[in-house]
């Protein structure tokens, strides 16, 4: 054996991203192994010298090469035998594969290029596997444009609405509170790094108080949990608010300087005492009152919030009062005070989105017309929607990628119903055959992270990314990027011919970033690099809104209000009669959103899917912990077993997600339970508003 052949055969490490729809956005260090043409990840580890996430990976991902590797992985193009959802697949090749696709999709475009619907969400955030050449295929192609609203839109729209943009504190920094509150959050699951900071704070004296329905790891772990109803978070603010105006504990210089309007909603605030808001909430008025308290008294005092309570009609009027808090107390004077939801916004000016994304052309091909928006969060409804009126074509063709709708958008018997439906043409770009991927026409295997080049920003820390892959594509496996290219090829009559659509993977990947804003020899030697921003970035007030303030009637919007859910006991007491718990459907510890549920190991680690209820609700249904039962209201009906683990508080049930339907008890998830009504700001779902019974089967 020579000495290059030893030299390759050495185990090699590769830079990377972790591409997932998590905070955290962990770097990663990809150790390869084996000869050229045969070369294998044999580990999957962090990269200690990132920041924010120092070598520590969560458990789903440090078993991604188990993923990746899984005998269950997609590695040929697919075409339907069966009926749909039935999941009977044959193998054909790619050339076939495509030029299906391409002569399906040409054919209805050159009737109606609406009739088609991208639909995709952040199985990948990468920005070049995410919406980069996709992108500008569907804007060359004219088809409807989706209004990305699954996640984060009510809370996301909410806090532009307030501070001009998606910004907040930096992730590191809460090292250094002294209080944090941890609200509609759940960082040992989901944002394991910040968890880390929390708790060295914590150890540093820091009071950590946790505010959410249901006695998570983090709420076992912090000094204080306050339990309130789902949905009841804008009335606890404006209760803080009540206090801190009420003991003149407000900072009245910053408030002066930095905030618009407050008199207005100084007024609502005062109509919020304890009493009142301890009945809305289901808690005590003096956690009310001690709450308000601490507040008001520890600096520098950090909120990290999350989408967790955004998700309820009322999400974003709650976020724009919770975003009032550290300005009314001055909290933002300080980089260890104010409050994190999310950073994205931090990379405005970074991303080259224009050229990623190339939305100019829709213009250059199809003039004026501006294509119609579907709104992802109800696909069930634009599915089944015959076609006329406001909502446009009726769609034919619906082509997803990064996301798997049929297990997490809400309302799933509507939605199942529409992917069902014999016309519709159904491509989906995936590496497991989901639940969505059995209602295809034609499946198309894509590559994994360890596969393929991206780049990424990220909305819980502050630095630019660059992913490499470690080994070549899996089988024939193509990355979303290259299936997109070869598609664009191939649409009638000649092809699109645009320059743009031969850029490769890498050229994009290396283009993402604004060079006069992210340092890109550091990107590219060490896979990383820190957006240069201030530690403190409201010390000296400077939002991003059109005046500098901080907004509190916002034009379209008003002056935020406490929204009372769609189904509670409250607003809907007939409904409630009769469904008388409160769902809320937060994430399982070993699943992200759908994704790993078909990895072994983790399903194993979750076992089956499960209803956390209080023993009370449980004892007066005549159910006991492990019993199987059924969920239902009159959108649907659930089987998993029930948990009396202590998580639950009376009167409200967690049914922990997301299991794909077919790997559940009865072949339906906690998604048969959920509705399509939206939020007030942002066009978002509202999952954990939503009202069912439980009964032993
Ligand atoms: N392990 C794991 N990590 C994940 C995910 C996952 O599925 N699994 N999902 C990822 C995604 S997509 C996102 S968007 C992020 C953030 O995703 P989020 O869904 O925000 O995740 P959590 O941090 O778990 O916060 C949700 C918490 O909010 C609580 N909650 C529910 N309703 C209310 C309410 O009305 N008020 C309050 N105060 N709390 C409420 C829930 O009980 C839960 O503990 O996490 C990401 N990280
Ligand atoms: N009841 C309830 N429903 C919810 C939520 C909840 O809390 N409760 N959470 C909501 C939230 S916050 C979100 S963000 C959505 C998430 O919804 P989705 O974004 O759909 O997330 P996943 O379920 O993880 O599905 C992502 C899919 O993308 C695939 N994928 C990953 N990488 C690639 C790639 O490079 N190429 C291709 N082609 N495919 C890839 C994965 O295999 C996976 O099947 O769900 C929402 N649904
Ligand atoms: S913590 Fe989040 S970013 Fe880090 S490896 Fe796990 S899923 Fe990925
Ligand atoms: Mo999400």
């Amino acid at each position: 054996m020579n000495a290059t052949a030893i030299a390759h055969e050495a185990p090699r490490t590769v830079q990377g991203v972790c591409p997932h729809d998590c905070p955290d956005t962990c770097a990663l260090r990809v150790t390869v192994a084996g000869a050229p043409g045969a070369e294998r990840v044999i580990r999957v580890a962090g990269d200690p010298d990132h920041p924010p996430t120092h070598g520590v990976l969560c458990t789903k991902v440090s078993r991604y090469a188990e993923r990746t590797y899984s005998a269950q992985r997609l590695l040929t193009p697919l075409k339907r035998v069966g009926r749909k959802g039935e999941g009977r697949f044959e193998p054909i090749g790619w050339d076939e594969a495509l030029a299906t696709i391409a002569a399906r999709l040409s054919a209805i475009a050159a009737r109606q290029p609406e009739a088609i619907l991208p639909y995709s969400y952040a199985g990948t955030m990468g920005l070049v596997q995410g919406d980069g050449m996709a992108a500008r295929f569907f804007h060359r192609l004219g088809a409807s444009l989706l209004d990305r609203t699954i996640c984060a839109n009510a809370g996301g729209e909410a806090l532009a609405a307030t501070y001009g943009g998606k910004l907040g504190m930096r992730m590191e920094q809460f090292v250094h509170s002294k209080l944090i509150l941890i609200w509609g959050s759940n960082p040992v699951t989901s944002s394991l790094h910040f968890w880390t900071f929390a708790q060295q704070a914590k150890r540093a004296g820091a009071k950590l108080v946790c505010i959410d329905p249901r006695r998570t790891e983090t709420a076992e772990k912090c000094h204080q949990h306050i339990a309130l109803l789902p949905g009841t978070d804008g009335a606890l603010a404006l209760g803080l608010m009540h206090e801190l105006i009420a003991h003149d504990w407000l900072d009245h210089d910053y408030i002066a300087r930095h905030v618009e309007g407050w008199d207005k909603l100084r007024d609502k605030a005062l109509a919020w005492p304890p009493e009142r808001v301890a009945a809305v909430c289901g808690i005590t008025a003096d956690e009310v009152r001690g709450l308000a308290r601490d507040y008001a008294h520890a600096r520098p005092a950090a909120i990290r919030l999350n989408y967790g309570m955004q998700r309820v009609r009322g999400g974003g009027n709650a976020v724009r009062l919770v975003a009032m808090l550290p300005c009314l107390v001055g909290a933002w004077r300080h980089a260890a005070g104010g409050l994190l939801l999310s950073t994205s916004g931090s990379f405005a000016g970074a991303r080259r989105d224009a050229w990623l994304q190339r939305p100019d052309l829709l213009q250059t091909v199809h003039g004026q017309r501006r294509p119609r928006t579907v709104n992802m969060s109800t696909i069930g409804d634009a599915l089944r929607h015959p076609g006329g009126g406001d909502f446009g074509p009726r769609i034919e063709a619906v082509v997803v990628y990064n996301s798997n709708p049929v297990a997490v958008a809400p309302d799933s018997r509507r939605v199942v119903e529409g992917f069902a439906r014999e016309d519709l043409f159904t491509v989906v770009l995936e590496h497991f055959q989901t639940d969505t991927a059995d209602h295809a026409d034609i499946v198309l295997p894509a590559t994994t992270q360890l596969e393929h080049w991206d780049a990424h920003t990220t909305y819980g820390h502050t630095y630019a990314m660059l992913n490499r892959p470690a080994v070549p594509p899996l089988g024939q496996a193509l990355s979303n990027a290259e299936i997109f290219r070869r598609l664009a090829a191939r649409m009638g009559p000649s092809g699109f011919s645009e320059p743009c659509f031969a850029d490769s993977d890498e050229a994009m990947a290396m283009g993402a970033f604004d060079p006069a804003v992210v340092d890109l020899d550091e990107l590219r030697a060490r896979g990383w690099s820190r957006l240069r921003l201030p530690e403190a970035p409201f010390a000296e007030g400077g939002f991003a809104t059109p005046s500098g303030k901080v907004v509190v009637d916002a034009p379209g919007l008003g002056v935020p209000d406490h929204v009372p859910n769609y189904e509670s006991a409250q607003s809907a007491p007939e409904l409630a009669a009769r469904y008388p718990l409160a769902m809320i459907s937060p994430p399982a510890r070993h699943f992200l959103n759908s994704s790993f549920v078909n990895v072994e190991s983790l399903r194993a680690a979750e076992k089956e899917p499960r209803l956390e209820m209080h023993p009370d609700d449980a004892a007066a249904r005549g159910i006991a912990s492990g019993a199987v039962v059924r969920v239902f209201n009159d959108r649907g009906s659930y089987v998993c077993r029930a948990d009396l683990n202590g998580a639950a508080r009376p009167g409200v049930v967690n049914g922990l997600g997301i299991w794909w339907r077919k790997m559940g008890l009865n072949g339906t998830n906690v998604n048969e339970l959920t509705h399509q009504r939206l939020t007030d700001i942002g066009r978002a779902p509202a999952f954990y508003d939503c009202l069912v019974e439980v009964e032993p089967v």
